[in-house]
């Protein structure tokens, strides 16, 4: 049995401030407020259908848009994740899902790799969906690979709906990251790499 993998970090810059607290061995407890609706409800959707406990507070620039409050959401959720993963060792360290939501349909797959990278082959159009900004879907996943270290995957096989496709995106890679960070059981604990670093 690993130790309780969690990790708390906070941010602050002129044009954010942000505070998460994530736990990778959790129920899917999520406590988001990010001051950007459909934001808080990816946010809810991305913790619980990763199985992850989670605590997002944001208070951003939004006088000016939602981009900054966004993409900082991502850079520390990302710092958030890789410290809570630690040494990484014992993890499953791939996952992947192909995620249906209605009409839409969206694959992610992922490597905890070490190098974070984000390839993105989603269609969004230019807009809003409620109070969020299409475009700043990719801006956060973005910024979430980069900080924890994973190459991300992310195509859309299918949909029209915007906040169909978003919501998609989000409980794909939370399925996928799920899988990524279970322990493997026959794994016994070791790196699950062949030069002995991720
Ligand atoms: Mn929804």
């Amino acid at each position: 049995m690993m130790d309780m993998r969690t990790a708390r970090v906070s941010r602050a810059t002129k044009e954010t401030n942000i505070t998460i607290e994530v736990g990778l061995d959790g129920a899917g407890t999520v406590d988001a407020q990010t001051g950007i609706g459909f934001f808080d409800h990816m946010l809810d959707a991305f913790g619980r259908h990763g199985l992850l406990d989670l605590q997002v507070d944001a208070k951003g620039d939004l006088r000016v848009d939602g981009h900054h409050t966004v993409e900082d959401t991502g850079i520390v959720l990302g710092q958030a994740l890789a410290s809570a993963l630690g040494d990484k060792r014992g993890i499953s360290r791939f996952g992947q899902c192909v995620l249906p939501m209605d009409e839409a349909l969206v694959m992610a797959a992922l490597d905890i790799s070490g190098r974070g990278a984000l390839y993105w082959d989603v269609q969004l159009p230019f807009g809003m969906v409620g109070d969020f900004d299409a475009q700043l879907a990719r801006e956060f996943f973005i910024a979430l690979a980069a900080n924890a270290g994973i190459t991300l995957h992310v195509r859309q096989l299918a949909g029209d709906n915007a906040h169909h496709v978003i919501e998609a995106t989000f409980k794909a890679v939370a399925r996928a990251l799920r899988q990524a960070v279970e322990p493997d059981p026959r794994a016994a604990g070791a790196l699950p790499s062949t030069k002995g670093a991720l």
